[in-house]
């Protein structure tokens, strides 16, 4: 049987990741691929006993070092690795609002090491295809919520930016996030849907990071 894909969104925060990857699904729905269940997954994932510590922690109810942190961050990816791989053995397609990138960009923007960031997330799963939403640090900081949790100001979100440039490489779609929802959508699906086809066409296992 063929496997499901991965299928992961990333990009700044109020670049419309969120949208996005609603509308990514309900477009896969309306295909007829095979889905997990109760999708879009995202990271963090606030639901698990570590994701509730980390809600804390970006609502600033709790401080926490920065390598605590990202253990911390990288520990609940851990957590549902299994679960994905899984989903994906079983020939369901699963869509993520963030993933390990986010992991990194926003540690290293903080002054972690980028090796010693990208070494926690070694060996999960690998995302088929990155969707990188791309909006400039000021029009995201006029959309609405820009400014609620932690890290959401001007200097940090510029900082995350340029670790995401380093991070881009293969795999990765840069797609221009402004302008309609609709639109971005379609521009989404542009390179979405190749990649799905691609997939369930090889019989290939799940790679793993950051391979
Ligand atoms: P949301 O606003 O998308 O819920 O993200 N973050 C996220 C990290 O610092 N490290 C990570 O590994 C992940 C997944 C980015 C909440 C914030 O958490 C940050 C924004």
């Amino acid at each position: 049987m063929p496997r499901g894909t991965l299928i992961v969104f990333e990009g700044l925060d109020r670049c419309g990741k969120t949208t996005q990857t609603r509308l990514c699904v309900e477009g896969l729905s309306r295909t007829g691929v095979k889905l997990a269940a109760g999708l879009p997954w995202r990271f963090p994932d606030r639901t698990t006993p570590i994701g509730e510590v980390l809600n804390t922690y970006l609502t600033s109810k709790t401080e926490l070092g920065d390598e605590a942190a990202h253990l911390l961050f990288s520990a609940n990816r851990w957590e549902k690795a299994a679960t994905i791989r899984e989903a994906l053995g079983r020939g369901e397609t699963v869509v993520y609002d963030r993933y390990a990138y986010s992991g990194v960009a926003y540690s290293v923007a903080k002054g972690l090491g980028m090796e010693w960031c990208l070494a926690a997330d070694e060996g999960l799963p690998r995302p088929d295809v990155v969707v990188f939403l791309e909006v400039g640090v000021d029009e995201a900081r006029g959309r609405e919520g820009f400014g609620g949790e932690r890290f959401e100001e001007a200097e940090t979100q510029k900082r995350v930016g340029a670790v995401f440039d380093r991070l881009k490489g293969e795999g990765w779609s840069v797609v221009e996030g402004s302008g309609r929802m609709e639109e971005v959508a379609e521009r989404v699906k542009a390179v979405v849907w190749p990649v799905v086809q691609a997939v369930t066409g090889r019989d290939d296992e799940v790679g793993e990071l950051w391979g």
